[in-house]
């Protein structure tokens, strides 16, 4: 009996409207579980939310460690589904988290240390939408974080973040273009390491 291929660990990164949720995938022969972050599902996504709606207020700071709390929540999910061979795909994960607090000012190492010790990513897919593209979308400014000067110092921000295993996606181009171009990165996935965690961010 061959050993089961463990799953991958996806992120999909990118400035607001650039398309991830969008794109989740559904791999030909792949099992797959999809987590967005914020997860608004638990019970520390359920505050982040309220914060984002406005029915709450609380510090930055305390908004970036129930960011990462949120992402702490799903750890054992994600290790079970990778060691077990189904792939999980995270809309925003770590990445998120520290550009947004750097681009809010907060303090640079105590902000990337707050994911130390999380599943690193096999691949991230970074959504590279062009500010005029993601104007004409829908959906934006309703909720708190979504106003242009915070997204023009995130966008800043990300470009210092990029690592090796970092890949760009078109994310201009129309929504099946897009798809393709994920599905050609995540088909061609080399998984011959156990999956390993990240030490810097
Ligand atoms: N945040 C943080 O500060 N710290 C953290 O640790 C994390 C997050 C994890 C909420 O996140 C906020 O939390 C966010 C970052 C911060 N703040 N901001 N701004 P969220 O992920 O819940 O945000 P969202 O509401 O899902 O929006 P989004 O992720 O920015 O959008 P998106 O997922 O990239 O885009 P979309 O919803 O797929 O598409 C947007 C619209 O464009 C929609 O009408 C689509 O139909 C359309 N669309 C999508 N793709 C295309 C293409 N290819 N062509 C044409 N139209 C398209
Ligand atoms: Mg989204």
């Amino acid at each position: 009996m061959g050993e089961t291929k463990r799953g991958a660990l996806i992120i999909f990164e990118g400035l607001d409207r650039s398309g991830k949720s969008t794109q989740y995938l559904r791999s030909k022969g792949r099992t797959v579980e999809f987590i967005p972050f914020p997860d608004r599902s638990t019970p520390i996504g359920k505050l982040i939310d309220m914060y984002l709606r406005r029915e709450i207020d609380m510090s930055e700071e305390a908004l970036h460690l129930l960011f990462c709390a949120n992402r702490r929540e799903r750890v054992d999910f994600i290790q079970e589904c990778i060691s077990t061979g189904i792939d999980v795909v995270c809309d925003r994960y770590a990445y998120s988290g520290v550009a947004y607090s750097l681009a809010k000012g907060l303090p640079a190492d105590w902000v990337r240390a707050g994911d130390v010790g999380m599943p690193q990513p096999d691949v991230v897919l970074f959504f590279e939408v062009s500010p005029e593209v993601a104007c004409q979308r829908g959906g934006f400014g309703e909720e708190r974080l979504e106003t242009g000067e915070l997204q023009r110092k995130v966008r800043e921000t990300m470009k210092l973040l990029r690592k090796p295993f970092w890949q760009m996606v078109n994310a201009d181009g129309d929504v099946q273009t897009v798809e393709g171009e994920v599905r050609a990165i995540v088909d061609h996935l080399d998984l011959h390491l156990p999956l390993q965690l990240l030490d810097q961010i």
